[in-house]
């Protein structure tokens, strides 16, 4: 559906009460739903179910724990560089209780948090950040008395939904490091079940508005994995999307950092990049909406495996990767970037969508090359493998 479709479907007053509302021009909130809708692989006719629900739909109310963690996730959903990236998060939601963003402190917080709790009892969408300690009865984190695990108990009782967020929450993440002193765990180990989340550190805050856009729109939250990741977000490798996937294919390595490979924007396995073994779509959304290039393997940095367990602060930075099955990339973008191109985010949500529907394809455009050659990338990246073996 277009926008311009959308907005014939919406009336013209619920529009002008939305742009007053969020401060932003109608046209930049439709391509906000159109995006939302790709970066979910959502069916066609979704982006008007997320504008009419964003527009008329009674916002969630969110209450959200700090546990073990540096605040990073909080920060990437305020501090985006998209400037209205923090307004649609805190306009799609009502944060009704948020540590770091708390104007309250002591007793009135605690009361801010049991009342809202209480007038939303069973409605509520709790998030979670940070890891809990168990070991020792859970003593190293407490907050108004209560340590981490009895207060996400109590706080998971009588919520619609949990969700956790960043890898601390999700898996234990940068605490759980070992010999993870604290007993650094999980929400859903604490709560003893898989329950949605959303890891990385920090985690992509495009993949949370998702998630709880979803949650609004359709009442439910999005088809996660066995690991209860949203598949929209973590069905695929980095190694899949990675721009420098044809660099590796061509068994072309940066071997040190500025080296000339590494000043070429060579493939940086060899480096410990660990995009082979981490499922995320970081390679495909970017972060901050600054455009080409902003994500950490982008930057020229290895990725480090921040939102996979087992991965990320677990195995050594520049350790190899594991190749865990050689699959083709859904396709092979410029190698060399064109400076100062932005992608929009409509843009970046799509090249997403598109990537999640090529799955499977046997043979690529090598584009990057520059001659529309088409080749057997299975046979490439085997022959890759072995280069990197030897
Ligand atoms: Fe920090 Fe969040 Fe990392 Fe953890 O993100 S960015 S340590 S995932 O819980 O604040
Ligand atoms: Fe990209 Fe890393 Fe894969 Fe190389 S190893 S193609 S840098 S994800
Ligand atoms: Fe993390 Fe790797 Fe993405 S380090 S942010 S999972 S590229």
């Amino acid at each position: 559906m277009d926008e311009i479709t959308i907005e014939r479907n919406l009336d013209a007053l619920a529009m002008e009460k939305l742009e007053s509302r969020l401060g932003i021009s109608r046209r930049a909130f439709l391509q906000f739903c159109v995006a939302m809708a790709a970066t979910m692989g959502l069916p066609a006719g979704a982006d008007a179910a997320i504008a009419k629900a964003v527009a008329s739909k009674k916002r969630p109310s969110v209450i959200w724990l700090h546990f073990q963690e540096c605040t990073g996730c909080t920060e990437s959903m305020l501090r985006a560089e998209h400037p209205t990236l923090e307004k649609l998060i805190l306009d799609v939601i009502s944060l009704d209780y948020h540590e770091t963003l708390f104007a309250a402190a002591g007793h009135q917080a605690e009361a801010a948090r049991k009342a809202a709790m209480k007038a939303n009892k069973g409605k509520y969408l709790l998030v979670v950040e940070g890891a809990i300690p168990t070991k020792n009865n859970g003593i190293y984190c407490k907050i108004g008395g209560q340590t981490a695990i009895e207060l996400l108990k109590e706080c998971a009782a009588d919520a619609a939904a949990v969700v956790a967020i960043g890898s601390c929450a999700s898996w234990g993440g940068m605490p759980s490091t070992p010999p993870n002193p604290t007993g650094a765990s999980s929400a859903g180990e604490v709560l003893g079940k898989v329950i949605p989340n959303i890891p990385g550190c920090p985690p992509n805050p495009y993949n949370f508005l998702a998630t709880v856009v979803h949650f609004l729109t359709f009442g439910k939250l999005p088809d996660v994995d066995e690991l209860g990741r949203p598949k929209f977000a973590y069905s695929r490798l980095i190694h899949e999307n990675c721009e420098r996937r044809a660099h590796f294919a061509a068994g072309r390595f940066a071997k040190e950092f500025g080296d000339e490979g590494h000043r070429k924007g060579y493939c940086l396995y060899k480096l410990g990049c660990k995009g082979p073994e981490t499922y995320a779509n970081c390679p495909a959304i970017l972060f901050g909406d600054v455009g080409n290039a902003s994500w950490p393997v982008g930057t020229g940095h290895p990725c480090i495996g921040c939102s996979e367990k087992g991965i990320g602060f677990a195995k050594p930075i520049h350790a190899l990767a594991e190749i865990r099955f050689v699959t083709p990339p859904t396709g092979f973008p410029h190698v060399i970037e064109e400076q100062g191109k932005g992608a929009s985010l409509g843009a970046a949500a799509l090249t997403a969508a598109i990537a999640g529907a090529a799955v499977g394809a046997g043979a690529m455009i090598a584009k990057n090359i520059g001659k529309g050659v088409k080749i057997d990338e299975g046979d490439t990246a085997k022959k890759s493998a072995e280069r990197v073996e030897s």
